[in-house]
């Protein structure tokens, strides 16, 4: 009995009455298909909120690769890894905390969610809420976000608003739509459920490194990625698994960066949209990050942030969106100036670069078209 019991709680045996022996139970063995990855949740659980098993929303979110960058080591004079987030379901980081968000909105009953976005929390936003069975508006500044982003909302079904206005507004915005309006739970990263499942980064860095690095370098937008990091840096030190946390280096846009300016901007502007925003929710968030773990915040500009997404796409042959950038570019600014940090260091790339095909575009072009004969081609070739 004991060891049926063992055996069951192992695989998943199912007791079937035989056809022909109708009185002998019989033992069949089904050895159900693992789910290669079970999320953050099933996870990291202990570490999160409470979420009833049968309210869970994943899609399979975390365990992103930690890849060594050789290339780019040497020019920021550190051991460098760059976190892939791009590697999430929906292609950002944003699925690690939306998958907290949208199991406990699920098991509270809620059947709506809004958020206002930059385009990847939408996108993550529309995807979780499919996955819950939940209803999605996304309100987001008219023609501001990026392409790959408003096809993936379009994609899952969600009800897109675009208005004329920027991210802030479209925050004040969803706040007050998930406040008047009953039963709508707002997914942005001031509701607490997505800086709990996004910590869940920290501790992978820390566990694949054995130890948490020497700093973290990563973009700030609304600052909940930067708040998180930190947090989960400090209770998985606080719990005994590392008697260190890493200096916390955040990079704004240079045209949108009211934590570096130390006030709000009215109009933000940068080539990098996912971070075009002028009064970040989590600043409190970001700023103690920083002054607690001896870090900065500081802001590089766009053409910065852009020779960083070439350097990294045609060097380590990892491909992010621009903002997903900001972290190397401010690495490769701090070395210049003899501040780099050293050591170990993580650069978190945020999201996908197949999430903005036009910045691409925008810098080089297919070529016409040749004959389908090998003089053109190696002609082609040869240029
Ligand atoms: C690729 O989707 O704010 O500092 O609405 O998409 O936690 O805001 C996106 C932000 C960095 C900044 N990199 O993170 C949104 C949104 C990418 C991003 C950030 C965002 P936060």
């Amino acid at each position: 009995m004991a060891f049926e019991l063992l055996f069951a709680a192992r695989f998943r045996v199912r007791k079937v009455e035989s056809a022909r022996f109708p009185m002998k139970g019989k033992l069949v063995l089904n050895v159900q298909a693992r789910v290669s990855r079970q999320g953050v949740i099933r996870r990291y659980r202990r570490w999160l909120p409470e979420i009833p098993d049968d309210a869970i929303a994943t899609i399979g979110e975390g365990e992103t690769p930690l890849i060594e960058a050789t290339g780019i080591s040497a020019r920021v004079g550190a051991s460098l890894f760059l976190k892939f987030e791009g590697m999430n379901p929906t292609a950002s980081f944003k699925d690690r905390g939306m998958t907290v968000a949208m199991s406990r909105a699920a098991a509270t009953g809620s059947r709506a969610c809004v958020c206002a976005s930059t385009g990847n929390t939408a996108a993550s936003a529309a995807a979780y809420a499919a996955r819950a069975g939940m209803e999605c508006f996304v309100v987001v500044p008219a023609g501001k976000i990026a392409l790959g982003k408003a096809v993936q909302v379009l994609a899952h079904g969600a009800r897109i608003v675009q208005i004329e206005g920027n991210f802030d507004a479209a925050l004040k915005l969803s706040k007050r739509i998930g406040e008047e309006l009953g039963d709508v739970t707002l997914v942005n990263s001031v509701n607490p459920d997505r800086i709990e499942g996004q910590k869940t980064a920290a501790f992978e860095v820390a566990e694949a490194l054995r130890d948490p690095p020497d700093a973290v370098a990563l973009p700030v937008g609304n600052a909940g990625n930067i708040t998180s990091y930190w947090k989960g840096f400090c209770e998985w030190r606080g719990a005994g698994h590392a008697g260190s946390a890493p200096r916390m280096l955040g990079f704004q846009a240079e045209g949108a960066s009211p934590l570096v300016a130390g006030h709000d901007f009215e109009s933000p502007e940068t080539v990098a949209s996912a971070i075009r925003i002028g009064s970040p929710a989590s600043k409190e968030g970001a700023l103690s990050a920083a002054r607690e773990s001896g870090g900065l915040i500081e802001s590089v500009t766009d053409e910065e942030m852009l020779a960083a997404q070439e350097m990294l796409a045609r060097e380590e042959g990892v491909f992010c969106e621009p903002a997903s950038a900001a972290g190397i570019a401010g690495l490769l600014k701090l070395a210049s100036e003899g501040r780099g940090p050293g050591g170990t260091v993580v650069s978190v790339l945020t999201g996908h670069g197949l999430k903005d095909p036009d910045v691409i575009l925008g810098r080089v072009q297919l070529p016409d078209p040749v004959p389908a004969t090998f003089e053109a081609v190696a002609g082609r070739m040869e240029r």
